[in-house]
């Protein structure tokens, strides 16, 4: 069963965020304007808890384990911030299965080709389990993004989620975030010029219900939406 959904949530700065289904001419404006969205990460970092609050406002309760077999799209949907708002539109949010890989994962960033390319890490592991990962990961991106120009073009954003806050007390992921910021500056300088990889934001993030709330979690979608609205 889901959590009882919130209709809107305090976002940061005392903002509000709704997600509303568009409905009628505004489904089409959506989906011809909206920004496209790729999730990856490894197994059970999650992905798909982060996508469902990213869309419906749900936060289930830590546990509930549902294994994510293959790529899933969520069709279009609006995320608006703030009293008068900022408006962002979602063509199309795509869950990827932790299980194919992160090679595979950043095949898919090829196929895809979102705007904003959202990388889930799980605290709980190890900085080694995780930059294994990463490193994987952002080599193979590096070649999918050489190679495939409309992709390339497209990612105008990325960012890299340190998911399982809650799991790891008083601790700040320090090492966790040297790790990420020297992983993508390695791999991703060159295809995404140095300036840019050192810009993506690492950000910590609790996508279950747990005491830390939703502060996080609407800290992520806030950035998220103020990347993508121009
Ligand atoms: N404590 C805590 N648990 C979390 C958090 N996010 C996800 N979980 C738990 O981690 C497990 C996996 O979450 P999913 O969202 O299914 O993970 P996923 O990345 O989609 O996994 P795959 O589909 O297998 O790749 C579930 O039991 C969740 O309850 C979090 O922020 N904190
Ligand atoms: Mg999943």
């Amino acid at each position: 069963m889901l959590a009882k959904p919130p209709t809107s949530i305090p976002a940061p700065e005392g903002g509000i965020i709704r997600r509303a289904p568009p409905t009628g001419i505004l489904r089409l404006a959506t989906f011809l304007t909206g920004k496209q969205l790729l999730i990856v990460g490894p197994s059970s970092a999650g992905k798909t808890k982060f996508a469902q609050y990213l869309r419906l406002g749900l936060l289930d309760p830590e546990g509930k384990r549902e294994m994510t077999y293959a790529v899933t799209e969520w069709p279009t949907f609006v995320i608006q911030m703030g009293q008068h708002g900022l408006i962002l539109n979602i063509r199309r949010a795509v869950d990827t299965p932790g299980q194919v890989g992160p090679l595979q994962q950043a095949s898919l960033v090829g196929k895809h080709r979102p705007h904003l390319l959202i990388i889930v890490l799980d605290c709980t592991k190890t900085v080694e389990n995780s930059s294994q990962w990463l490193a994987l990961f952002a080599s193979r991106l590096d070649t999918v993004l050489r190679f495939n120009w409309a992709a390339r073009r497209r990612l105008t954003n990325l960012m890299v989620l340190l998911n399982k806050r809650d799991k790891v007390g008083g601790r700040k992921p320090v090492l966790l975030t040297e790790a990420v910021r020297r992983i993508l500056k390695d791999n991703l300088s060159v295809v995404l010029s140095a300036s840019r990889a050192a810009a993506v934001p690492i950000l910590e993030c609790v996508s279950v219900q747990s005491p830390l709330g939703t502060t996080l979690i609407d800290q992520v979608i806030a950035e998220l939406v103020r990347q993508l609205v121009e």
